[in-house]
């Protein structure tokens, strides 16, 4: 697991002396990375990357759920470098505007459901979530309700590692680290049905994680909340697939107590479950919707909330000046490239395919093909994002140790054999480019299935399956 890469007549020794001497990596243990070395990533085209090695890899998580197009599209490179020619930058702060940004943010109130109208820009799916908080919150303060500051959202959610995101998102582990965090914010059970659900059916269990935030908004106080923010899919929670009724059930408390309604859309917006958003392919018209990620298919940083008319309006109307605010919200060369990369998708009949073609048969084959796994518990998702539970044994359904890493030990099995599967604690996940052939997913799947038989040999070997 720990083995060092062949560095040996590598021509990246010295990057990788360099990296671990000056680089300090995202959620790494960097003791860990440097004793082994970082892998460099050279060059990607579709749905393969290289590293600097020669080995090709197919990336069945679209970088960090975000490559929705695929690499090598000459049309966004042209795109970023005529914007950077006509110009580089502007801001949108004093009463000026860029014909990018304008023309995206009137983009994005085509493409969002209902009445989300109105676009505020950003850099990153954090500095988005950032921007839900300060809006929701203001947003009472101007409806008169200045007491209405909490805000209620999931454990095992996924909302950014900014101050704010860490404290709305429901990871146990990084609130370890680094509080205190935001007050004013509340958390309730994830829809986790596999895991959590016990004997309870779907329906039966999608009411009861639905019911708990009715007993929340009624712990806290219904007149002392903004909003509840959920993810339509948990995706860095290990893809967390809600079952049927309960995101209808969750919209109808929120109506029953004024509650806004938030969609965290930064991973299953544009195209990843089917549809645009999420919240289409889950019923929902939520009153804002936080986006980023899909949105320049992670060819520029780039963010977005899309706010609906209630909120705007009262906003716009009675708000005064919204002192909030980024250097480069609605940078024209990452507004630019995010235009470009929409039309592609449309023109292209991207999503529809995920839709109706290379989602389904992607679901369906992951099933065939990777369900009967000894390793393999449960499979779950839509379109063309999947989570799978690895479990010591299906029935009784008995999960490994946490302290065991089995995800890890599995994801660098992948790593070693041609794929990017991404471990979220003993989940395994996958959300490959849009773009990806039926014949790429098998291609996907043919690699899959020897990773997790090397994993059942390495479980084997330390005496936790059964041979
Ligand atoms: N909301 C959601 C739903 C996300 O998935 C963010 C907000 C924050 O976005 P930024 O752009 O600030 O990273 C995310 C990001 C993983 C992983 O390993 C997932 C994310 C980011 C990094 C890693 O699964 N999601």
């Amino acid at each position: 697991m720990d083995a060092q890469h062949n560095t040996a007549d590598s021509g990246d020794t010295e990057l990788r002396q360099q990296d671990a001497a000056h680089h300090l990596h995202p959620f790494t243990d960097s003791a860990a990375l440097n004793r082994r070395g970082s892998r460099v990533i050279d060059r990607a085209d579709g749905i393969y990357l290289w590293d600097t090695e020669g080995q090709q890899l197919i990336d069945g998580m679209s970088g960090l759920w975000c490559v929705n197009i695929g690499y090598g599209r000459q049309e966004l490179v042209d795109a970023a470098s005529r914007q950077m020619q006509q110009l580089p930058y502007y801001n949108t702060f004093f009463q000026t505007t860029t014909a990018p940004a304008t023309r995206l943010a009137s983009r994005l109130a085509e493409l969002t459901p209902g009445d989300l109208n109105h676009i505020f820009f950003a850099n990153s799916g954090s500095e988005a979530i950032d921007t839900v908080i300060r809006l929701v919150r203001r947003y009472w303060e101007v409806a008169g309700k200045p007491w209405r500051k909490v805000l209620i959202a999931r454990h095992n959610a996924y909302h950014g590692s900014t101050i704010a995101g860490t404290s709305l998102g429901g990871m146990a582990a990084m609130h370890k680290q680094g509080g205190p965090w935001l007050p004013g914010i509340e958390h309730i059970r994830q829809p986790y049905w596999y895991g959590e659900g016990g004997e309870l059916s779907a329906d039966a269990f999608a009411r009861e994680a639905a019911a708990a935030l009715e007993a929340k908004i009624l712990e806290v106080g219904p007149d002392n909340v903004a909003a509840f923010v959920g993810e339509p899919i948990q995706g860095a929670g290990g893809v967390i697939v809600p079952p049927p009724g309960y995101w209808a059930e969750i919209q109808r408390i929120c109506r029953q107590y004024d509650i806004l309604l938030v969609a965290d859309e930064v991973i299953c917006g544009f195209g990843r479950t089917g549809n645009w958003f999420g919240s289409q392919t889950f019923g929902i018209e939520p009153d804002l919707m936080s986006m980023a990620k899909g949105l320049s298919s992670g060819y520029q940083p780039i963010s977005a909330v899309a706010v609906g008319d209630r909120v705007a309006n009262a906003l716009i109307e009675g708000g005064g000046e919204f002192g909030h605010g980024f250097t480069y919200s609605g940078h024209p060369v990452a507004c630019a490239v995010a235009l470009e990369n929409l039309r592609l998708l449309e023109a292209e009949g991207i999503i529809d395919r995920v839709r109706d073609d290379t989602g389904p048969w992607f679901q369906q084959q992951l099933r065939e093909r990777l369900g009967d796994h000894p390793l393999i518990g449960h499979i779950e998702g839509v379109g063309l994002v999947a989570g799978m539970a690895l479990v010591q044994s299906k029935a009784p359904k008995t999960f490994f140790a946490s302290d065991l890493d089995v995800g890890t030990i599995c994801r660098d099995h992948c790593f070693a054999n041609g794929l990017v599967m991404r471990a979220c604690g003993n989940r395994m996940v996958l959300a490959p480019p849009l773009i990806i052939t039926r014949e790429q997913i098998d291609q996907l799947l043919s690699r899959a299935r020897h990773c997790l038989d090397l994993t059942l040999d390495s479980l084997r070997a330390l005496g936790v399956m059964p041979d």
